[in-house]
């Protein structure tokens, strides 16, 4: 299977921040994801610093489980990963959506277990990252299971992108960000997925996602793209998403304070 990004994709990510890839992976690597998917959030591939809980501002139902298990770099966790179906298209496809220029700048895995009912805060990327000259980015988030409003699919603000980033605060437990925005927020949009397909956005869409309040999974996994003169430049301030040690830093808290 190959995919192209193609016009209207790139004519929609573009016009809107956001954009649905319609397949990115068959049925049969869907199962392939699932499987690997599977053994990180069982422990049986160790994600050590990696694995935290992005849903760790409300009190935990289950003291065994995060809210919300996120787990940075799989690919650098699980090496193989790089090779597979999904990392040659997301890059195929981000080179379409933002130029040739971009490769994996990290990737992750976002997973909502049935039941688990932490929303994710709504927030845009780059209120995470450093500030960079050239602001190119795109995140393609994965669908490996049906991803509905109530199991936690996500919701996008159109045109959100070409406004100035928002002042984000830190979450309650001081280890995540958020920002005002809300369902009703004008251009607010739930994105419902298949398994295999994806959703584009970019470093200053405004997203967000419920809690999963179903008795389904919600496993996504997650690609990040952007120019590699730029990840250069990141990794050069020490910015690596992780990779060495995934200590979480907000780039405006400070807005916050004024
Ligand atoms: O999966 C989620 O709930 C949030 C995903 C997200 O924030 C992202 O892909 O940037």
């Amino acid at each position: 299977m190959s995919v192209s990004a193609g016009t209207d994709l790139s004519k929609e990510f573009h016009q809107n921040g956001f954009a649905v890839i319609d397949s990115i992976l068959t049925p049969d690597e869907v199962e392939t994801y699932r499987a690997i998917y599977d053994r990180f959030i069982s422990g049986d591939i160790e994600s050590g610093d990696k694995r935290s809980d992005l849903g760790s501002h409300v009190p935990r139902k289950d003291a065994e489980r995060e809210n919300i298990t996120q787990i940075m770099w799989p690919s650098d966790l699980y090496k193989q990963l790089i090779e597979m179906p999904l990392h040659v298209r997301g890059l195929a496809i981000a080179k379409e959506l933002i130029g040739d220029d971009a490769i994996l700048d990290f990737d992750m895995l976002i997973h909502k277990a049935p039941h688990s009912g932490v929303a994710t805060p709504w927030h845009q990327d780059a209120a995470y990252w450093i500030d960079l000259p050239d602001k190119r980015a795109v995140s393609i988030w994965v669908a490996l299971d049906e991803a509905v409003p109530d199991n936690g699919c996500m919701w996008y603000v159109r045109d959100s992108h070409r406004q100035p980033l928002r002042v984000h605060r830190p979450t309650s437990d001081g280890s995540n960000i958020e920002c005002d925005c809300s369902e009703d927020e004008p251009g607010a949009t739930a994105v419902p997925l298949s398994p295999g397909q994806g959703a584009a956005h970019s470093g200053t869409t405004l997203h967000y996602s419920r809690g999963n309040t179903t008795g389904l999974q919600r496993r996504a996994y997650i690609l990040n793209y952007r120019p590699a003169s730029m990840i250069a430049l990141e990794r050069e301030q020490g910015m690596d998403h992780g990779l060495e040690d995934n200590e979480r830093k907000v780039r405006n808290a400070d807005f916050a304070e004024n």
